[in-house]
């Protein structure tokens, strides 16, 4: 299918600690996305250092290192059309202050530096950013059934 892409997702130890995994996932997989890797893990320090390479030397830099691998994360690779902008616009604003009500962070958080979830931000990133988490070869390829409902052919 044209426009179908891959996306990388972390619920963050935070959603992890106030038992919102089954919510961030359950909206994520209820708009239609279909997950085809997910795994949990403590995320560790080398490859937090990995993923966000780009914020190195900011101010919040080691916050944001320590609070992703402060706890167990649930990582995913959501794939469907157009499935980084959908997941981005799912997920809402980088500071949950500033989120739309109706979205992840804007529902669930306050601040941001427990902003709860992560999702890939360009097909650069998301590229990028499964090959990180998931290498290659891990992910699964399957017909879902449903599909003929929340897809066109
Ligand atoms: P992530 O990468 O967690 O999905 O967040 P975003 O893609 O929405 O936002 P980002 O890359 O700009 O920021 C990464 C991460 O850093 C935290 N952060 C960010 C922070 O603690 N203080 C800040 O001022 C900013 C800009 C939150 C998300």
């Amino acid at each position: 299918m044209a426009g179908l892409e891959r996306t990388l997702v972390i619920v963050k130890p935070d959603g992890v600690q106030r038992g919102l995994v089954g919510e961030i996932v359950g909206r994520l997989e209820r708009r239609g996305l279909k997950i085809v890797a997910m795994q949990m893990r403590v995320i560790q320090r080398s490859l937090a250092e990995q993923h966000y390479a780009e914020h190195t030397g900011k101010a919040f830099y080691e916050a944001l290192v320590s609070y992703i691998g402060s706890g167990p994360s649930v990582t995913l690779v959501l794939e469907g059309p157009a499935a980084i902008a959908v997941t981005r616009s799912t997920v809402g604003k980088t500071n949950p202050g500033e989120a739309t009500p109706g979205t992840i962070r804007g529902d669930f958080g306050l601040v941001v530096g427990r902003n709860l979830i992560h999702a890939s931000d360009s097909p650069d990133s998301a590229a990028r950013e499964v090959e990180l988490f998931f290498g290659t070869g891990a992910l699964v390829e399957y017909e879902r059934d449903i599909d003929r409902w929340v897809l066109e052919s």
